[in-house]
């Protein structure tokens, strides 16, 4: 059974907060480029992107990247392989940008390491900031987000439920007892 601990309209208020957020800590969206990580991280970047040329007449790249899963059972964390990069589709060059990295979930801290690892591969961002819709706490790394859309604590038995119109018909986030 999951419980449903944001609603539609709240998730839409938490990334125009974030977007808000964004803008004030980059001063301006000059420099910007919008990296998501797979799945739905790539459809909050692109909603972010979407809010940033509301309001602020500006368009910003957006490009995304694909890290494959890396855990035969997801939720045991201790035993496995790091995650890794499997594909990235930037049509941009991160030289002197300033990179919001966005995905729905951050955990362990793994994912968003690969995706930095990825990054600095291709150029020498500006500066990189990490924007995730949930924080659901149980860090591995010393990573942490800069842009949090909800901070819900959870027990390893639970799982977070991101629901996006694009794939899932609905906007909502809901925690689900394994
Ligand atoms: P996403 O690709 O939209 O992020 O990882 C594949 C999907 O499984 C993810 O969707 C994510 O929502 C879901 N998922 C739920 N719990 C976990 C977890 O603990 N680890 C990973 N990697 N994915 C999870
Ligand atoms: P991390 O690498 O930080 O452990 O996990 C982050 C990645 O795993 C994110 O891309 C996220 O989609 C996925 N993930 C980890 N835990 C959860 C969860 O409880 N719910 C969802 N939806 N995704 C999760
Ligand atoms: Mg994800």
């Amino acid at each position: 059974m999951a419980k449903e601990v944001v609603d539609s309209m709240a998730m839409k208020r938490a990334l125009t907060r974030m977007t808000y957020e964004i803008i004030e800590k980059n001063k301006g969206i000059g420099d910007l480029v919008i990296v998501g990580i797979k799945t739905r991280g790539i459809y909050l970047a692109q909603r972010i992107a979407k809010r940033l040329q509301q309001l602020e007449g500006a368009s910003v790249p957006v490009g995304e990247l694909d890290i494959s899963l890396y855990r035969d059972d997801r939720h045991d964390a201790s035993l496995k392989n790091d995650p890794v990069v499997k594909s990235s589709q930037l049509d941009f060059d991160v030289t002197d940008k300033q990179v919001i990295l966005v995905d729905d979930v951050l955990f362990t801290g793994r994912t968003v390491r690969a995706a930095l690892d990825a990054l600095m591969d291709q150029g020498r961002p500006k500066k990189i900031n990490v924007a995730v819709l949930v924080d659901r706490g149980h860090r591995e790394l010393p990573i942490k987000a800069d842009f949090v859309g909800k901070n819900i604590p959870t027990s390893r038995q639970e799982e977070i439920q991101v629901s996006v119109e694009e794939i899932d018909g609905k906007d909502s986030i809901e925690i689900k007892n394994l």
